[in-house]
């Protein structure tokens, strides 16, 4: 053998190590979502075979793993035809419509006398993915081209495209591969990747894509693969075409795990059942964690298992007779946009807000859709004449996904057409001047509960149910009590005027009795509701309880400054900003005197905390000092850890005295107890007691 022969052995040999530890490394990436290679080193593999492949352009294949980057952009994808057309999939909608196919399925297999009587059918089960189908050929597990559905007889060549797509292997992992295989399934893009894309785009003031699907189908059909190579999409099989020289499994089941076998993507979340019955528990069960998986699915499909049922069934037109797709209510539909409002929140952010043509999505009618801000708006460019996508999710409230731009009404040429929006200068609700905070998403009301709009929602939100949960307090009631001046603030509730009460329009005389019961009872209520009740900014239900359980009473949340808030868990600079904004409103303190006088609140103990410099000291404080309130001092000693008590006994350790004492500090002289001043009781909090 000559030398330069044995060089070259060695180089395959390399090339081959290198290309099956790429291989391995997207595999458990991309399709087992189980890293084991860092990044660097998969870097590095990537850029060694890339160097030996172009010092030796012999060794290139059209399967390696370099090959997947992005080649030049094309002018057109070609057609091509799928020798086995791609059938498409009816539909379900009900369960009555699934027991129909079902129906269907056995009285065609009685007919034929397949079936066994009684017998449930075996179906097997999957996700319906929310992507595009895709038809890929594999020549000796190879792949050699992949084609969009199009219209099942039809489609176009992105096999460059479908080459950037990590899960998708270049060469199968079969000993004995087939002659030809063609496998199909769905590319779509992870939610994850999808968010990321989006936030890029929106990082660079550039459009976003209205869903997964949009942005998968616009990535796959990028006439630049090398964009297409930066998108990153997913491909899950759901069946084979043409093949030749294997056979099959006896089962779609069968099948799935072969194709699994071989490397390529099959979802986990695949079944097997038998019946309605077994159908409608994966559907619910399916249903339950789809909002948690990470791909947008629009339903289920069901599978007839047995292959050669399959084959006795049959199709009708295009669709098979043995498979069926059973759709959850969609979760976007297109409407149009009637009107673009302003709305004032409780914080007096002003929110844009959508009126649509009512539409049914996510199984409810939606007349209403957020735009979240004005950047939001400027951004997906929403007017008033628009199709758009409506979007509502679980139990989100619906947002507008995207406008769709081609549909945008094309208006008499003399006539202007709508302006972009504007967010108003002034409050729609008060008139007082818009401001947005530099670092702000949102515009706000500048006039504060002067603002009508804020005041109501400040109302709704003090008697809503996980506030102060006064019971049938709503929105029209409310809005009544401002108009007839009954009520300004929360604090007027616990004084009105019954006669004036019940004199209100529709107001029955036993609604009116209701409503003052349901106030009555709100009294006392524990700290935590009272303090979200109070609605202030960034303080929610969660952080309301925390600062109840640390602080115990208001007015030690009240004295705490910046700092002393951040000791709670959850607070940090934000949120105890917006606290003492609140706090520092002579407006929000007259309504919590007021408040304290109806006994709206009844404080509680503060938590005894376990650690800090100060545990099991017990202090009392007598006179004024010169600079902390009592409140502030008594604070600070307990977020150490300590105790402060009303009076000097033997258990005391330090009597903080300043000045005009009272008869505290003799007794402290009496009992020898050390005492502090002001400064002297900074020390100690600093190096801790723990005196003997
Ligand atoms: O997940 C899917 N979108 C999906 C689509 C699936 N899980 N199975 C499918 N099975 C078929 C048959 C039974 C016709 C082979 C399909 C599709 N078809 C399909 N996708 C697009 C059109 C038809």
């Amino acid at each position: 053998m000559f030398a330069s022969e044995v060089e070259a052995g060695q180089l395959n040999r390399r090339v081959q190590q290198l290309r099956t530890a790429i291989d391995e490394a997207n595999y458990l990436y991309y399709v087992l979502d189980a890293p084991t290679l860092p990044d660097a080193e998969y870097d590095r593999l990537l850029r060694e075979l890339q160097e030996i492949e172009s010092a030796n352009p012999e060794q290139r294949t059209s399967d390696s793993p370099t090959q997947r980057v992005g080649a030049g952009p094309l002018k057109a994808f070609p057609e091509v035809e799928h020798v086995i057309p791609m059938l498409s999939l009816n539909n379900a909608f009900s369960e009555a419509e699934v027991a129909a196919f079902d129906r269907r399925v056995r009285e065609g297999l009685e007919r034929s006398r397949l079936a066994s009587e009684s017998a449930d059918i075996e179906y097997a089960v999957e996700p319906k993915f929310d992507g595009l189908a895709v038809a890929l050929h594999f020549r000796q597990g190879i792949f050699v081209q992949g084609a969009t559905r199009g219209d099942g007889i039809n489609g176009e060549d992105v096999s460059a495209n479908l080459r950037t797509i990590r899960a998708i292997p270049m060469r199968l992992a079969c000993e004995n591969p087939p002659d030809w295989l063609e496998v199909r399934g769905e590319v779509l893009m992870l939610r994850r990747d999808f968010e990321h894309l989006n936030q890029a785009a929106r990082e660079r003031g550039e459009k976003t894509f209205v869903n997964p699907r949009n942005a998968a189908a616009g990535s796959l059909r990028q006439l630049d693969p090398r964009i297409t190579a930066q998108r990153r999409l997913s491909f899950f099989a759901y069946g084979v075409g043409r093949i030749e020289g294997a056979s099959l499994a006896e089962t779609h089941a069968g099948v799935m795990d072969w194709l699994a076998e071989m490397r390529l993507p099959v979802s986990n979340e695949r079944g097997l059942v038998r019946g309605v019955d077994g159908l409608m528990g994966y559907f619910r069960a399916l249903g339950a964690r789809r909002d948690t998986l990470p791909f947008d699915i629009d339903g289920a499909v069901y599978k007839v298992n047995r292959l050669d049922v399959q084959a006795m069934l049959g199709f009708v037109a295009r669709a098979p007779r043995f498979a069926i797709a059973h759709k959850y209510p969609a979760q976007e539909e297109i409407t149009q946009v009637e009107s673009i409002d302003v709305q004032v929140g409780r914080t007096g952010a002003l929110t844009p807000v959508a009126r649509l043509k009512p539409v049914f999505v996510g199984g409810v009618t939606v007349t209403n859709a957020t735009l979240h801000n004005e950047d939001e708006v400027r951004r997906k460019d929403v007017r008033i004449g628009d199709s758009v996508i409506v979007r509502r999710a679980g139990d989100v409230i619906p947002e507008v996904a995207g406008v769709l731009l081609d549909r945008r009404p094309m208006r008499d040429p003399l006539m202007p057409e709508f302006p972009a929006f504007s967010m108003p200068v002034v409050c729609p609700e008060c008139g007082a001047p818009v401001v947005r905070l530099e670092g702000e998403a949102a515009a706000r009301c500048s006039n504060g509960l002067s603002c009508p709009a804020q005041r109501k929602q400040a109302l709704m939100h003090f008697a809503s149910r996980r506030a102060m949960d006064i019971d049938g307090l709503g929105e029209k009631l409310i809005e009544q009590l401002l108009e007839q001046g009954l009520v300004r603030t929360p604090a007027d509730l616990y004084r009105i005027d019954p006669t004036r009460l019940a004199s209100l329009e529709r107001m029955a005389e036993k609604s009116a009795d209701n409503l003052l019961r349901a106030i009555e009872a709100s009294r006392n209520r524990d700290l935590a509701r009272f303090i979200f009740a109070l609605g202030i900014r960034n303080v929610g239900e969660q952080t309301a309880k925390d600062l109840a359980r640390h602080f115990g009473n208001l007015d030690a949340m009240m004295a705490a400054d910046e700092t002393a808030l951040q000791q709670v868990s959850d607070v940090g600079p934000v949120v105890a900003k917006s606290m003492r904004a609140f706090f520092a409103e002579p407006h929000n303190n007259a309504v919590i005197e007021e408040l304290r006088q109806a006994h709206a609140w009844k404080d509680g103990e503060a938590q005894p905390k376990s650690v800090g410099k100060l545990v099991g000291q017990i202090f009392v404080l007598t006179g004024t000092l010169p600079t902390l309130s009592r409140d502030q001092a008594k604070f600070m000693i307990e977020s150490e850890g300590g105790k402060v008590a009303g009076s000097v006994s033997k258990k005391t350790d330090y009597v903080i005295a300043g000045a005009e004492p009272g008869s505290k500090i003799i007794k402290a002289q009496d009992l020898g107890i050390t005492i502090l001043d002001e400064v002297a009781f900074l020390d100690v909090l600093k190096q801790g007691g723990g005196q003997q």
